[in-house]
């Protein structure tokens, strides 16, 4: 459609919502004829990135590779939506040193931690808790917090609807789409 392609990269805590959102997003984009491809931990550390576990070293190779995918992605011209915990403030700077800058909106989907262990709704956190998962985001692993994200998602105030839309109009005031 004579746009360039780019990267929604959302980051938030195991539970925030990433998924939900960013699977929504990419509906919306579908019905508006955007073609899309989203990266998430079924389709990518049950594959490419089989082997990686959730030390500071697996996470950093982990999120280096999902970049370097992404990147080939926005190179074929479609639209990536990559939804990864990536924890770190360097972390995510990697991904935006290989996607390019100007190709990666990062999108914070903040939920505290006191909510997500509320939801809990794999059980990971009762396990963390527990000491059955170790380096576990928000127990005993760290989240950095985006400091300036391009979007920034309030769960705890906003709907999943809602933060679709943002997204979407956002997408469309900065023409993106
Ligand atoms: C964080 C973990 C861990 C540990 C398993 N820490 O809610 P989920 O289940 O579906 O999302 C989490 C997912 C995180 O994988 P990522 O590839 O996004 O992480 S990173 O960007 O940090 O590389 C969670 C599950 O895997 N999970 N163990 N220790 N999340």
């Amino acid at each position: 459609n004579g746009h360039e392609s780019f990267v929604l990269w959302f980051t938030g805590l195991s539970g925030s919502g990433k998924s939900t959102i960013a699977n929504k997003a990419e509906e919306e984009l579908f019905y508006k004829g955007v073609s899309t491809y989203a990266l998430d931990g079924d389709n990518i550390r049950s594959g490419i990135n089989k082997g990686l576990g959730f030390t500071k070293e697996d996470r950093l190779e982990n999120l280096r590779r999902i970049a370097e995918v992404s990147k080939l992605f926005v190179d074929a011209g479609i639209i990536t939506i990559a939804a990864f915990v990536s924890p770190l403030i360097s972390d995510r700077d990697q991904v935006k040193h290989i996607v390019g800058e100007n190709d990666l909106i990062e999108i914070f989907v903040d939920t505290s931690l006191e909510e997500c262990e509320r939801r809990d709704v794999k059980g990971l956190y009762k396990k963390a808790r527990a000491g059955e998962i170790k380096n576990f985001t928000g127990i005993d692993a760290p989240y950095e917090a985006p400091l300036n994200p391009e979007i920034h998602i309030e769960t705890e105030t906003t709907k999943v609807d809602e933060a679709v839309q943002h997204i979407i109009e956002y997408l469309e005031k900065t023409h993106r789409i």
